[in-house]
């Protein structure tokens, strides 16, 4: 049987899930997507379980979508629902609350993910970015809407076009995170902070969510669509097959249109 890439485990009512593939500095890949869907749900219909956790390694939560795998990709394959769409919308079915614990690298679609979540608490050692302009492409998971809603269109646009990384201070600042804490204090207060949402009424504690989420996502569905659409159509551009090789071939890429 192939290495687990989440780990599944539960801390009294609370469900913690680790994102394991360390090599990759966990690099979102259809395996991983698929096993964390399925915790996810398996979770949410498990009665014992109040709040989940998701967390990553001390040095990434995760460093984005797997480049290697998207990077001979076409629009159509993009555009077809069997390949990396199909389970990074799982998170948004979710009605129990889910932190994610944050250390290291959370980029691209790992800081799409993390956005995906109900709060974000981050070690003093996280980094938050959406380098996808790199590559040749754009944020493909909400990154676009999300992050404007959280830290201001002027943030967003910065992150968004330089590629820049935002560290975890100027994230608590911008409103991205909730908490920072010492890196070495990360999993004990996102575990109590999860501990003590899993011991609320859990009706209540779903429909808090629900709530906070509808002041939240306005008109957010067509924005999803509208990015999803687009990041579909780089795939048709020479200049995403030139980012996504460069970053595998280890060098910078030389693009077509500047
Ligand atoms: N995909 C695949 N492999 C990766 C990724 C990634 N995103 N990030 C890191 N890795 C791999 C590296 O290739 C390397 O593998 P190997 O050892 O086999 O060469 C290993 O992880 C370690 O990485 P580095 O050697 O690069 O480690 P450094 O400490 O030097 O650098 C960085 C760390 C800065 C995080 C660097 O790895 C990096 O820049 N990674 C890419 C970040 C990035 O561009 N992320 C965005 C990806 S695109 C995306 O997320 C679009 C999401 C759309 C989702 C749409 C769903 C519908």
């Amino acid at each position: 049987m192939s290495e687990s890439f989440v780990l599944v485990e539960t801390r009294g009512r609370v469900g913690l899930l680790t994102l394991n593939r360390p090599k990759a500095l966990n690099a979102l890949n259809d395996q991983l997507m698929d096993e964390l869907g399925a915790a996810l749900l398996a979770f949410e219909s498990n009665a014992d379980i109040g709040c989940v956790v998701i967390t990553g390694s001390e040095k990434a939560f995760a460093a984005g979508a797997d480049i290697g795998a998207m990077k001979d990709w076409s629009y159509m394959d993009v555009y077809n629902s069997e390949y990396i769409t199909r389970n990074w919308e799982t998170l948004k079915r979710i009605k129990k609350p889910v932190i994610a614990a944050v250390a290291g690298y959370a980029l691209g679609g790992g800081c799409e993910l993390a956005m995906m979540c109900d709060i974000i608490i981050a070690a003093d050692t996280a980094k938050f970015g959406q380098p996808e302009i790199k590559l040749g492409v754009i944020p493909g998971a909400g990154g676009t809407q999300r992050l404007p809603r959280a830290v201001g269109k002027a943030k967003a646009m910065d992150l968004a076009l330089t590629a820049r990384m935002m560290g975890a201070e100027e994230a608590e600042r911008a409103g991205l995170v909730s908490r920072v804490v010492a890196a070495d204090k990360l999993m004990e207060e996102a575990l109590d902070a999860a501990t003590v949402i899993a011991s609320m009424s859990l009706p209540s504690v779903m429909m808090a969510k629900e709530c906070v989420n509808r002041a939240f996502e306005g008109s957010l569905n067509e924005g999803l669509l509208f990015e999803r659409r687009v990041f579909h159509s780089l795939f048709a551009t020479e200049d995403q097959k030139e980012g996504m090789a460069a970053f595998t071939e280890k060098r910078k890429p030389d693009f077509k249109h500047r």
